[in-house]
């Protein structure tokens, strides 16, 4: 089946984002989707656009997808611009969680339903179908649980930090805490915000090395993959072993984590599941199936360690 792509700029309405138009030329679907992307920040991310395209294509989906480059100003002219075209239903994946509510009211008064995907809004549940995503609080939980048993509970902890106002590095945080606040000596000494960027883990990581006294540095909790991956290069540049002289537990188990892993260099990630289109395109079937939808679609995730790093990268390369 030959398929065609269009590659739209829409200057004018949702600037300076570009929109793939993705279609079957004999679309057997007659649904056509407006997804909202944070942007291209991690691995983790790009690997989750990569599902959704691809889950879009394989059921006939028209998929109007636009790219925000982590700006919510973008996010926001490109549900406008949803709406404009008569979609059948949108997806957001919302970079940070306020300042939805008049927007999705917008969708709501067009008769559009719309399906929050990874991180949250604090809009009211009513403005949307549904939220497909993990369990953030828990994944934090998981990752401090383990680093308080391979510390004995007691450990000095760096933690950087997600992107500020985002769901996804708030609840992290929450639940990290809840679990090292059962053991008197786990503290986190530092805490930075990164912006799930690997290349500003290494300079926040770096300068957290020449400020600190790194031997007073056990771990470090990264709120994902890619800024510890980052976090492990300044650790190795101050001469320090990543993975034995500070520990590492981040989120999102990304191929290039398993390596570090394979190399010696990180201890434990928790896996964040890319694949949550599929549950989001069947939320949307039941929706115009007049079937009821849950308000919220929890996608599990695990921890995952050295010793099966390599059948892991195996697995997701
Ligand atoms: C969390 C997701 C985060 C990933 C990062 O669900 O929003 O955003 O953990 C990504 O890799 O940047």
């Amino acid at each position: 089946m030959q398929r065609f792509f269009i590659f739209i700029a829409i200057a004018s309405i949702v600037a300076p984002v570009s929109t793939l138009l993705y279609a079957q030329d004999d679309t057997a679907s007659n649904l056509r989707i407006g997804f909202s992307q944070v942007g291209t920040e991690s691995d983790w991310r790009t690997a989750f656009t990569d599902h959704i395209v691809t889950e879009a294509a394989r059921r006939n989906i028209e998929l109007l997808f636009i790219d925000a480059e982590n700006s919510q100003e973008n996010q926001i002219a490109a549900i406008r611009y949803f709406i404009q075209e008569g979609v059948d239903a949108i997806v957001l994946a919302p970079v940070i969680e306020t300042g939805w509510n008049a927007i999705l009211l917008e969708a709501q008064q067009a008769n559009i339903p719309v399906v929050i995907i990874d991180r949250n809004v604090t809009a009211d549940e009513s403005l949307y179908l549904t939220r497909v995503s993990s369990d953030f609080k828990h994944e934090g939980r998981l990752a401090a649980a383990w680093l308080a048993q391979a510390t004995a509970g007691d450990c000095n902890i760096v933690e950087l930090e997600g992107t500020v106002g985002s769901s996804a590095a708030r609840d992290r945080h929450i639940g990290f805490l809840e679990v090292i606040q059962l053991f008197p000596e786990m503290r986190i000494t530092v805490s930075q915000p990164g912006d799930f960027r690997r290349d500003n883990g290494e300079q926040i990581m770096e300068g957290i090395l020449n400020t600190e006294n790194p031997a007073e540095i056990c771990a470090v909790w990264s709120h994902n993959d890619d800024m510890a991956i980052g976090a492990i290069e300044a650790i190795k540049k101050a001469g320090l072993d990543p993975g034995d002289d500070i520990l590492i537990v981040s989120v999102d188990a990304i191929p290039d984590i398993f390596l570090a892993m394979m190399n010696g260099d990180t201890n434990a990630t928790v896996e964040l599941n890319t694949n949550m289109a599929g549950l989001a395109f069947d939320a949307i079937d039941s929706y115009f199936n007049g079937e009821s939808v849950p308000k919220w679609i929890r996608v599990p995730g695990g921890l995952y360690f050295p010793d099966t790093a390599a059948e892991e990268y195996a697995k997701r390369t």
